[in-house]
């Protein structure tokens, strides 16, 4: 078997972090047959919830868990690791304006852009899901300058998945049956879920998307509007905000950084003949 890799995931004892540790764990981002070393980074007062956290995951009876480190400090943290999954940031408060929720971030993404740089391998890769997440990642990188900057991406696979489901909800088919839709824009209420590209298939054909739905209007008003709001809608039906949808959705982007989507592993097989 592999020689294990390490992985660390930061806000660990946050709710995206208790789905999101369990799927890493049990082999559905690094592969089925790679061993892994979870570290779990949070803030000192949280110290507490990470032991529950790794109480849990040993009772998993894991067979490719080989080891779960809880910590509060970067240089544990990011020594020597394989993939950094960055979940924990600092969440908008009442009363907070936008530029104190930046300069709370930018410090947070300064100190561990610089720890990724100081003890990370040079062959990280790194997802940043801490919101905003675009900026947090840009600021992770930019303190990072020895790994390079392909290496860093954010994510907007959650917004993707909901724009792929709902899309193939329409058409009575899996979701695996639609692809090639494009997310523009921030992890926001702005962003623009974009169908002109991507494809359906329906009972073996593949069809364009508007083709596939036949609804116009429904692709140009409601499907863009659900999907932009969709966050808001989990909020206000659960009290709290997306975490197994969040965690499910970090899992399929970093499996395809990791692994490569099925698209570029044939573009790299035909550059290869
Ligand atoms: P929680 O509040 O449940 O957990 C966040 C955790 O981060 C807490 O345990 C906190 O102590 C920890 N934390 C704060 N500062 C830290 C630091 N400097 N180092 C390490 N840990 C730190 O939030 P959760 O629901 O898990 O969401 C986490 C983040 O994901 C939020 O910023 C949220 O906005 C963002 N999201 C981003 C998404 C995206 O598509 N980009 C979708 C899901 C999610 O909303």
């Amino acid at each position: 078997m592999a020689e294990p890799i390490r992985v660390v995931v930061t806000g660990a004892a946050g709710q995206i972090a208790y789905s999101l540790l369990y799927s890493i764990a049990k082999g559905d981002v690094f592969g089925k047959d790679q061993p892994i070393i979870l570290i779990l980074l949070d803030i000192p007062p949280m110290l507490p919830v990470l032991d529950g956290v790794v109480m849990e995951l040993q009772d998993c009876a894991l067979p490719l868990l080989r080891e779960v480190i809880p910590t509060d400090k970067v240089e544990v943290g990011f020594k020597d690791i394989d993939a950094a999954i960055l979940v924990g940031s600092m969440p908008r408060k009442e009363g907070m304006e936008r530029k104190d929720l930046l300069k709370a971030n930018v410090a947070i993404f300064k100190t561990q852009g610089a720890a990724l740089d100081k003890y990370a391998k040079k062959t990280v890769k790194v997802l940043v899901v801490g919101n905003p997440a675009n900026t947090n990642c840009l600021i992770a990188s930019k303190s990072a300058p020895s790994i390079p900057k392909e290496n860093f991406s954010c994510l907007t696979r959650l917004d993707h998945n909901r724009a792929c489901s709902q899309v193939a909800m329409r058409c009575g088919v899996s979701s695996n049956n639609v692809k090639n839709v494009i997310i523009w824009g921030n992890h926001s209420s702005t962003q623009y879920p974009d169908v002109h590209h991507a494809k359906v298939n329906v009972g073996g054909a593949e069809k364009a998307a508007y083709d596939a739905v036949k609804n116009d209007a429904w692709l140009r008003g409601d499907f863009i509007s659900t999907v932009q709001q969709r966050g808001a809608a989990v909020i206000k039906a659960r009290k709290l905000s997306s975490a197994m949808s969040a965690a499910k959705a970090i899992c399929d982007h970093m499996r395809d950084i990791w692994f490569g989507t099925k698209e570029v592993s044939v573009c790299r097989k035909e550059i290869k003949l």
